[in-house]
């Protein structure tokens, strides 16, 4: 069923929003701060709001993709949010998320904060996910017509839950970016080849240890660090093996060094014989 949705913000990823929601066939008011980026949308058929107010009144469901929260903020000052369903899909802290949900609750508007994991490119196609928390009820009524931009999850009523899983997504992402650039300066510093390392050897065996992850999660949650593989002892000898390697190779550890200092830390406090999942212990 076609829906009126009003998109507020059209740097790269607000675009892709209201393109896929436009070819979906939903009728669509665009507004952003410079007027121009709302062109190539209004000749695809949506709607342009003079204001922010205009669009937000335009519709019952306004999304806002800008670039930080104090931007959320100047967008929605003027608007009528009674009645209104706001998703933000900016990019955010839990903190900010809930202060925002507490802004739009007190205008009379439900709220629902949104992580996107995905690029601009992969909205509404397969593989892209948003992770959605706050107003249940709003995100219910509204499931259906965000559908098409990409597979969704809502994760509680607590406005702060969709940054913090974003969040912490994205910190899944860096580490595993920080062990490949790693991997990749030791393979290159004796002019090996990157590429066929990276898709024959380093690929495969980072999924097989990605494997491991949700046992480690299940330790996690009950504190119970045994293991019967490498244990920390074990990892402490082969973290000074590889940090010295790097040295004799001329490459920087920098990106890892962190976790051999924990590992160390955690050994020399008695913890040895426990596995890799107890490195939690000393980050909490
Ligand atoms: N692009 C991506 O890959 C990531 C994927 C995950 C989610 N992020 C988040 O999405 C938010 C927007 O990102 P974006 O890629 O669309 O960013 P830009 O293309 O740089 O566009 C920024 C828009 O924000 C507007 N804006 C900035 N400041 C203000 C302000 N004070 N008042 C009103 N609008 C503002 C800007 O307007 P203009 O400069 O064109 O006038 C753009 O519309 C972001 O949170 C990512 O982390 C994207």
């Amino acid at each position: 069923m076609s829906e009126n949705i009003a998109v507020l913000g059209l740097g790269l990823m607000g675009t892709a929003l209201a393109e896929t929601l436009l070819a979906a066939g939903h009728r669509v008011t665009v507004w952003n701060r410079s007027a121009a980026k709302a062109d190539a949308l209004v000749a695809k058929g949506a709607t342009r709001a003079a204001t922010a107010a205009e669009a937000v009144a335009a519709a019952p469901l306004a999304i806002v993709c800008v670039l930080d929260y104090a931007a959320v903020h100047e967008v929605l000052e003027g608007a009528d949010l009674a009645g209104r369903t706001v998703l933000n899909l900016t990019n955010g802290r839990p903190a900010e998320a809930r202060e925002a949900g507490d802004r739009v609750s007190g205008r009379g508007g439900d709220y629902l904060d949104g992580g996107i994991m995905a690029v601009p490119q992969m909205i509404g196609h397969p593989g892209a996910l948003i992770l959605y928390s706050g107003s249940r009820a709003a995100f219910d009524r509204h499931e259906a017509t965000l559908k098409p931009l990409a597979e969704s999850r809502h994760l509680g009523e607590d406005p702060g839950l969709a940054p913090l899983y974003d969040l912490a997504m994205l910190t899944g992402m860096y580490g595993q970016i920080a062990g490949f650039l790693e991997a990749a300066a030791l393979i290159a510093s004796e002019g090996r080849p990157v590429r066929e390392f990276t898709e024959t050897l380093l690929v495969p065996w980072m999924h097989a240890m990605a494997a491991l992850k949700p046992r480690w999660a299940e330790d996690i949650e009950q504190g119970h660090y045994a293991t019967e593989v490498s244990n920390l002892e074990v990892n402490r000898v082969g973290m000074l093996n590889l940090s010295t390697a790097f040295e004799e190779q001329g490459v920087k550890l920098d990106l890892l060094l962190p976790m051999k200092e924990i590992l160390e830390r955690r050994v020399a406090r008695g913890h040895g014989a426990e596995g890799l999942s107890s490195l939690i212990e000393e980050l909490r």
